[in-house]
């Protein structure tokens, strides 16, 4: 075994038992892909409740201009509340000495990288080149390939991340990815068994880390390359620090590589060399009284639990003439009417219809898709969301909090507000508790407007073995699960 190799692995014996002993974690933090659904929405302003005689002198449309000041003052004092700092911090991250990362084929935190790069960091290699054998793992571990088609792997892939998965910094929420959910994303067309790749305790079989790639074709700039998305990066609580992580970046590597593919796209919440987008999350409150219970939301001065309701209510009908839900007949419009819009981005996905129809159709709890059918019978536009619920980790009475998230649209007749308006009023009626969404493509057209909230942290989008220049959140249009 290489030195480095050895270097990686070292402290990783003696933990056999306690993983297959402990199943509750004593480890304070975690570093977050995203923090899964943390906004402090603290309004400081005072707010007319619609039941005081003060209210009736305002016309609406003064009150409706009111209450657009106070939630950009909401945002802007969540923006500056130092409970909402990012947590990941470049500057820091520069410092920092990145003993697995710069080994990799990645740009250095700090390197400037200039409109004439956008091509690999490294060639590819040829298939001679590459290890034939997994790496060598620590005694009492060995790899396995899940086979998320049976039920009982994909319950132990579910626990291990119900219970590991990405937390929030202050571990209130824990992302929980349903079964049905993580079979959808991992068996995206193309998919294959030994992508899917678990670190299990040898005697015990026990699942105690995990990573996946699926295959997907990007736009870089004007470069159309087939890479892979890379998610689920997990290891078990127990096991966290003993250098497990970059055994399973590189067995992953090894396996796509001797596919013939050398690029990965993946997203994290925190800062790592090679960052090709910056992006960050907002919050749309729905229910708002279980989201200020659990803490997720806060009352600021002068606001009352009433007057937030208020704020954030919902009419229960949807508005856009012609919105509804996307039927099949529907796809090969909806595919044209996303595959125009996404030419126009930095960083986008290249669907085959296939594709599209796999990602986009609706899944009961896992994809909501819309479309708006004018007249003729033309569509327009197209929106969807995914469900994604997070683990209120110790709270008496909620257990899970059910959040969404903006994914793919494609609007070119209705406004974008117009279209995730209704998206919210349907979400509100399906008991979501809040809808998430990050600033990437068009999303600044709606999110103030609608009343998001700013997040407390920032998700970094990072291409393997690509330099190219940084590019702003608008410019990004890839959404991972
Ligand atoms: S992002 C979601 C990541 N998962 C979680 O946050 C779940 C909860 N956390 C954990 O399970 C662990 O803390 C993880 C780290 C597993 C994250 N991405 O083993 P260690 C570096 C990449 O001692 P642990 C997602 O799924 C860290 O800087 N690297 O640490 C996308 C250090 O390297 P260096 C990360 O805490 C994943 C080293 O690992 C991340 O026990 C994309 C420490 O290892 C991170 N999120 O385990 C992966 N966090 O020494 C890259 C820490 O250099 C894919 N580290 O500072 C690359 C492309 C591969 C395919 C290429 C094909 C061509």
């Amino acid at each position: 075994m290489a030195e480095q190799e050895q270097a990686e692995l070292k402290d990783t014996n003696q933990i056999e038992s306690d993983v297959d002993q402990t199943t509750k974690s004593t480890q304070k933090k975690t570093k977050d892909k995203v923090t899964p659904v943390a906004a402090s929405t603290a309004a400081t302003t005072d707010v007319p409740d619609g039941s005081g005689q003060n209210n009736n002198a305002r016309s609406t449309e003064s009150v409706q201009s009111l209450l657009k000041k106070i939630v950009l003052a909401e945002q802007a004092s969540v923006a500056n509340n130092s409970r909402s700092a990012p947590k990941s911090d470049e500057e820091a991250a520069s410092r920092q000495e990145w003993k697995f990362w710069h080994t990799q084929p990645v740009p250095s935190i700090g390197t400037r990288v200039t409109s004439e790069n956008n091509g690999p960091v490294e060639p590819n290699k040829l298939l001679e080149e590459l290890k034939a054998e997994p790496y060598k793992l620590p005694d009492g571990f060995i790899w396995d390939d899940v086979d998320i088609l049976e039920d009982e792997q994909l319950k132990e892939l579910y626990v291990l991340l119900n219970e590991n998965y990405v937390e929030d910094d202050d571990n209130m929420f824990r992302f929980d990815y349903s079964m049905p959910f993580l079979r959808w994303a991992l068996c995206a067309p193309g998919w294959i068994r030994k992508w899917h790749v678990a670190l299990r305790v040898t005697k015990s079989r026990k699942m105690v880390g995990f990573i996946s790639a699926v295959p997907i074709k990007m736009k870089v700039y004007d470069k159309e390359v087939q890479m892979v998305e890379i998610n689920f990066l997990c290891v078990h609580k127990k096991l966290r620090l003993k250098r497990m992580a970059p055994v399973l970046i590189k067995e992953i590597t090894r396996r796509v590589n001797l596919e013939g593919i050398f690029q990965a796209v993946y997203t994290a919440g925190v800062v790592l060399p090679g960052i090709v987008g910056k992006c960050r999350y907002w919050h749309r409150s729905l229910n708002v009284k279980k989201l200020i219970a659990v803490k997720f939301s806060y009352l600021g001065r002068n606001m009352t639990l009433q007057r937030m309701q208020k704020l954030y209510r919902l009419p229960e009908e949807t508005h856009v003439k012609g919105f509804r839900v996307m039927r099949e007949s529907d796809v090969p419009q909806a595919f044209a009417l996303l595959t125009q819009y996404l030419k126009q981005f930095d960083l986008s996905p290249v669907f085959t219809q296939e594709e599209f129809e796999y990602l986009c159709q609706n899944r009961s709890n896992i994809v909501s898709s819309f479309v708006v059918e004018q007249e003729d019978g033309e569509i327009t536009d197209f929106i969807s969301y995914y469900h994604l619920s997070s683990t209120i980790m110790s709270h008496p009475q909620y257990k899970t909090l059910n959040a969404c998230y903006m994914y793919y649209y494609a609007a070119s007749r209705t406004p974008l507000p117009d279209l995730v308006n209704d998206c919210l009023i349907h979400a509100h009626n399906n008991d979501v508790d809040v809808f998430n969404a990050l600033d990437v493509m068009d999303n600044k057209e709606f999110l103030e407007k609608l009343k998001f909230g700013v997040g407390d942290g920032n998700l970094q989008y990072y291409i393997y073995n690509w330099k190219c220049p940084q590019m702003n959140p608008e410019k990004v249009a890839l959404l991972l699960q």
